[in-house]
């Protein structure tokens, strides 16, 4: 069985990854989407509340998992019989850093394969951070992310329909 993880934050999920994670999906058995535990980060949305929100938004996507790891990627990818590390690019500025990751993650996990999905088009200006920007202003976020995401940031800042 060959089986992928897609890592991210996810804080929270936009349309950007959902669409990263539908291509995923279709190419491997199994893709399991990881949320990052980083204790250093200040998320607005807690690693259970991320999940949820991915799992509602991947029901219709029948070989995907949702989980969350602490820690280096390629533990997790060693622990879970991972052959592939997918990863979203938007831009040539995602590309720096992901090419470092993915090389630093080949040297001390051979066994995986970073492989790198091209955003779609009308997707490459999506990030979580903007979106949460905007939404905390009450602006209109429902192109960006699943309905059931627009409603839990307007729940968390506060803002009625
Ligand atoms: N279109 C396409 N792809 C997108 C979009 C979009 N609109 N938005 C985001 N993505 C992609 C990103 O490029 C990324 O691949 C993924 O979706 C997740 O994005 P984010 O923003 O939710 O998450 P990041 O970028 O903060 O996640 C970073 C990781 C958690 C993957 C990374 O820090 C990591 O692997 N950390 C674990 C610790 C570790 O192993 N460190 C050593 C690395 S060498």
């Amino acid at each position: 069985m060959r089986i992928a993880v897609y890592p991210g934050s996810f804080d929270p999920l936009t349309n950007g990854h959902l669409d990263i994670a539908e291509r995923g999906a279709k190419t491997f058995d199994k893709l399991i989407i990881a949320v990052m535990v980083n204790p250093h980060k200040n998320p607005l949305f807690t690693v259970e509340e991320r999940k949820e929100l991915i799992r509602e938004a991947t029901q219709h996507l029948p070989n995907v998992e949702v989980d969350s790891f602490p820690g280096l990627l390629v533990n997790y990818a060693r622990e879970n019989g991972v052959s592939a590390i997918i990863k979203g690019l938007r831009a040539v500025s995602d590309f720096e850093m992901e090419l470092q990751h993915a090389t630093l993650n080949r040297r001390m996990f051979p066994e995986a394969e970073t492989l790198f999905i091209p955003t779609a088009y009308n997707y490459s200006y999506l990030s979580s951070s903007i979106v949460k920007e905007i939404a905390r202003h009450g602006g209109p976020v429902s192109e960006l992310v699943p309905p059931h995401v627009e409603r839990q940031l307007r729940e968390k800042y506060g803002i009625a329909r």
